[in-house]
């Protein structure tokens, strides 16, 4: 399988993380990335390439020009106005206030921009940002010009960015942006398969009223689990996208048995869908010693799910999202991979 790889991931670097009401060293690292494309390397997956750039149309297919301005200028202007630390929202439009209205002031603008807190803004993010898509695009071109299936190692993540939202370590939509590439492309119907722990909020939301994308996506409960505000199970679409969203909440503790279970409904899901191409949005944050997170998925059981998935027969595009426990970030992701391979 192909892999598409930059180093300019490592400028996304933020030194804080408001954590446990600390500033903790981000779990969403530099060496995360690192230690997945060196088993790419070890097990001798495919071929590595780097990415090229592409225009930004491409990502305002998907989101919001005036978000994309304010992601590449935020840093600027948050040192700018003086302030020494990184750059941290501390104020949202709550309930009962003004949600359309874009403040002048950065404290406004990140709190309009901003899903939570725990995503500093610091030097260099939205450069590893930009690359991380075009790392996303180049993988999905790849698949374009022909190959069957290909693993896009995005960093930072991208899926609970929404058209106009930052936040759960994610600023771009890598995901959602290629499976929109897929479609601009002639494909008629592609689906979002989301199996990082988290739910993908950002997706479903950007997708959730469309029946040209099918989101289907496991994760903790929100009523325990980040991102706390969307993906429990009555969210199914609305307008032309109802019947088209598809949510496994699923509690702590959740053991292979149960999670693998709700994959292989909602493989067969995908299957009556019929797309033309899939995209997976590869978070390996179920691992059972993850530190963030509650599911107890073992190294064995990626490279199980990955047959499943393979059983699909259809183009699949692998896209990296989350898990923190680094030393075996790798090897897990890598067994998704290698599982799909049939090996
Ligand atoms: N107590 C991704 O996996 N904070 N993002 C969780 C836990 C945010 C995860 C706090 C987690 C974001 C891409
Ligand atoms: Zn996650």
């Amino acid at each position: 399988m192909l892999t598409v790889f930059t180093e300019n991931h490592a400028l996304r670097d933020a030194k804080t993380e408001l954590y446990g009401g600390l500033l903790v060293p981000p779990f969403e690292c530099p060496v995360r990335a690192e230690h997945v494309i060196e088993r790419v390397r070890e097990v001798k997956l495919g071929e590595i390439i780097a990415p090229r750039n592409f225009d930004i149309e491409a990502v305002t297919r998907i989101h919001d020009a005036d978000f994309i301005r304010f992601l590449e200028t935020c840093w600027e202007e948050w040192s700018a106005s003086g302030y020494e630390g990184e750059a941290i929202p501390t104020c949202w439009p709550a309930r009962g206030m003004q949600q359309e209205r874009v403040p002048h002031h950065i404290d406004g603008k990140l709190g309009h921009y901003a899903m939570a807190a725990e995503t500093s803004i610091s030097n260099g993010t939205w450069e590893a940002a930009r690359a991380s898509v075009d790392v996303a695009l180049t993988a999905q071109a790849a698949m374009r010009d022909g190959a069957r299936e290909a693993f896009a190692l995005c960093r930072p993540p991208g899926h609970h960015a929404a058209s106009d939202m930052f936040g759960g370590y994610c600023f771009i939509n890598n995901a959602s942006v290629a499976a929109q590439a897929f479609l601009d492309q002639g494909a008629a119907r592609v689906a979002l398969l989301d199996v990082d722990f988290h739910h993908g909020n950002g997706s479903q939301a950007i997708f959730y009223d469309r029946d040209d994308v099918m989101f289907l996506s496991l994760h903790g409960d929100p009523s325990d689990a980040f991102p706390h505000f969307l993906g429990y199970a009555d969210e199914t679409g609305q307008g032309a996208g109802e019947g088209y969203n598809h949510n496994y909440p699923m509690g702590p503790g959740t053991s292979f048995a149960t999670w693998g279970a709700a994959l292989e409904d909602a493989c067969q899901k995908i299957g009556n869908y019929a797309p033309d191409a899939l995209v997976v949005s590869l978070g390996v944050d179920t691992f059972e010693h993850d530190p963030i997170s509650f599911f107890k998925l073992s190294s064995d059981d990626f490279k199980r799910y990955g047959a499943t998935i393979a059983q699909l027969n259809l183009p699949t595009l692998f896209i990296m999202e989350g898990g923190y426990a680094v030393e075996e970030i790798g090897i897990n992701a890598v067994n998704v991979l290698e599982g799909y391979e049939g090996r």
